[in-house]
């Protein structure tokens, strides 16, 4: 395919005195931009990007200083792209934050429509609860929120809580849903004991004969990071290594092995100790953090260094490609979800 989608049309005076005199209508003609609105590959604001948790951390934890988790909501500094600043987001489907609870603090328990993750980046024993039933939280933990389940926040530990934060809360407002409401406490009532979501769905097993209240989103909203680098460390030693990826896993929803929530998929991957891996791209945005390991991730041109606690991001078609100083762990969220269930979800393996 050539012609018109590749060049715009000459700017004749006649053709300038025409779109002056349809201006006051509202109206524009498609020709003058339709090779911008379809390029021939997907085209992204976004920026590749990292934030080194050592530089960043004494600004976040002066933030515990300024203001409470009442006054605040979220005690929560925005992760945002470089080239999308004040947008509150990281690329354009995907929203990341840090968010930091101190010990015995309390974030109120409400609800809304954007679903949300958490990864746990640093410290012990803060909790989210899901309807009342807490899930504790340790370092490479993933705890979920679904769209609309009533949550809080709080600590029973001794030192800062940090989490990355991952919603979807770009795309549901670029859709139009966004709705939220406070729950009338500030904490939700005590729910099912800690780990009943694991015990009743996460061990392969459903109770006989129930039905899910919800088919969208797993039943399981706590994986912790004992369980999947377990999984992954083992896969490395017994499977040969996906020249792409190293080992790489989906979180799954139990209950129909779909992704975790409709529009956020949730991985763990291992990149093992001296492993590089070949350039990928995909039409999918990525968020990772390192759990654990140091190494580097070329993105387009520009290659970022990590380590422990940093998060970085690819936006959508970029090639990237890993490699690991020693056995790194490396969580990341997407919105591969929402390009399967659309029918837009396209991977490049390998240079074209
Ligand atoms: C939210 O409710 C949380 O519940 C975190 O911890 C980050 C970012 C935007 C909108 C709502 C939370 C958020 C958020």
């Amino acid at each position: 395919m050539s012609r018109g989608l590749d060049t715009k049309p000459e700017t004749t005076n006649a053709r300038a005195d025409y779109y002056g005199r349809i201006d006051e209508y509202n109206m524009a003609p498609l020709w003058e931009v339709i090779h911008k609105l379809l390029a021939r590959e997907p085209v992204t604001e976004a920026t590749p990007y990292l934030w080194n948790y050592d530089s960043v951390r004494p600004s976040l934890m002066e933030s515990a200083d300024l203001i409470s988790t009442e006054e605040a909501e979220r005690r929560v500094l925005v992760l945002e792209n470089p080239t999308m600043r004040g947008k509150s987001c990281i690329t354009e489907a995907l929203y990341a934050g840090l968010q930091l609870i101190m010990p015995g603090e309390i974030a109120a328990t409400h609800r809304h429509s954007p679903a949300a993750l958490r990864f746990i980046v640093e410290g012990s024993r803060a909790y989210t609860a899901i309807d009342g039933e807490k899930a504790y939280m340790e370092p490479g933990d993933l705890i979920l929120t679904p769209s609309w389940v009533w949550h809080d926040h709080g600590h029973d530990g001794e030192v800062p809580v940090v989490w990355l934060d991952g919603l979807d809360i770009p795309m549901v407002r670029f859709m139009g849903p966004v709705f939220a409401e406070p729950h009338p406490e500030e904490t939700h009532a005590e729910g099912n004991p800690v780990g009943a979501n694991m015990v009743r769905y996460g061990a392969n097993m459903l109770p006989y004969g129930a039905r899910l209240r919800d088919e969208k989103n797993s039943p399981v909203f706590h994986y912790p990071f004992a369980r999947s680098r377990e999984v992954l460390s083992d896969l490395a030693k017994s499977q040969d290594l996906d020249p792409y990826h190293g080992v790489k896993m989906e979180f799954v929803n139990p209950a129909n092995g779909g992704p975790t929530m409709p529009t956020l998929g949730t991985y763990m991957q291992l990149v093992p100790e001296g492993f590089a891996t070949e350039t990928y791209r995909s039409t999918a945005a990525w968020v990772y953090s390192v759990a654990e390991g140091t190494g580097r991730t070329t993105i387009g041109e520009e290659t970022f260094e990590w380590g422990p606690r940093d998060t970085f991001v690819v936006p959508a078609w970029y090639p990237h490609s890993h490699e690991a100083d020693d056995d790194a762990f490396l969580f990341s969220f997407s919105d591969k979800p929402v390009h399967d269930t659309l029918g837009w979800f396209r991977e490049q393996r390998g240079n074209a």
